[in-house]
């Protein structure tokens, strides 16, 4: 009896974690994604764990080998849109999911194509215990790294990259705004999401420097886990050029705005 009680108690009061994921053509990464977080989900205690797959109705049936897994597991999800509507407003529209529907507490986005480990889930979920509200997976700090065997160019583009965005923004907290392993609790989305969604040029690589940014503005608690990024060996990459153009521009907006300001 007692024990039920605890039991029950602890249910009730017990944190939500969904785990949102994009896809488009991941019918290689999937399943191996799912079954590999509900593995780590067994190490993380105290937060009730669910998956949220995004899917735009990828050509290649992604959408279908999930609908099958959410037979198996209770706790996964599948929010499906009828065409590509891109990785900006994917994550919009997960997080809302997440945060409205589902009623989650903290949300946690990563990549389906396995560059981002699942089994790091657990050092997010710690930093969000211990008070922090926006959570980074840094590949530029110490224990963080990137594929060695990116070409010369863009390892240039991403390491320097990073370096002008924390100077041009004027933040020093962070020291990787485009990676897209995060973690962000639901006051952080509240606030953060209005000042961006308006905003249909900012999306990708763009919508994460965007929003970290607001995320600092806004005087979050901010930290940062390590993480080594891994190529895919599955799928083929949706990362496109956009994001030469949109960052400068985000950048140098950002820039004026504080010269007018002072
Ligand atoms: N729903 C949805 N997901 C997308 C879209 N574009 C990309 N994704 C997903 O977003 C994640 C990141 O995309 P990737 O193509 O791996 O881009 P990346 O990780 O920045 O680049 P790579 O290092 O080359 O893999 C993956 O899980 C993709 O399947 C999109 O338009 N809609
Ligand atoms: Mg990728």
């Amino acid at each position: 009896m007692y024990f039920t009680l605890i039991l029950a108690l602890d249910i009730l009061f017990r944190m939500k974690l969904v785990v949102v994921v994009p896809t488009y053509n991941e019918k290689g990464n999937v399943e191996n994604l799912i079954n590999s977080l509900e593995a780590v989900f067994l190490k993380i205690s105290g937060w009730d764990k669910n998956i949220l797959i995004v899917d735009d109705n990828s050509p290649d049936g992604t959408a279908k080998i999930v609908e099958q897994l959410s037979k198996e597991y209770k706790n996964v999800h599948l929010l499906l849109h009828r065409k590509k509507s891109g990785l900006g407003a994917a994550y919009l529209a997960g997080m809302k999911e997440a945060f409205g529907k589902l009623r989650a507490d903290a949300v946690i986005v990563m990549d389906a194509d396995l560059s981002h480990s699942p089994l790091y889930l657990p050092m997010f979920v710690d930093q969000i215990n211990k008070g922090s509200d926006f959570v980074v997976g840094s590949r530029y700090i110490k224990g963080g790294a990137i594929p060695k065997n990116w070409g010369l160019h863009r390892k240039f583009l991403s390491y320097f990259g990073n370096k002008t965005t924390s100077f041009l923004v004027g933040k020093k907290n962070l020291n990787d705004w485009t990676s897209g392993y995060r973690a962000i609790k639901k006051e952080v989305y509240e606030k953060v999401v209005p000042q961006i969604e308006g905003n249909k040029r900012f999306r990708g690589y763009t919508f994460n420097i965007s929003f970290a940014y607001h995320v600092c503005e806004s005087g979050f608690t901010t930290s940062q886990v390590p993480i080594k990024f891994t190529d895919r060996t599955q799928g083929k990459s949706k990362l496109g050029l956009e994001y030469l153009f949109h960052t400068p521009i985000f950048l140098i907006h950002i820039r004026l705005n504080k010269l007018f300001k002072v």
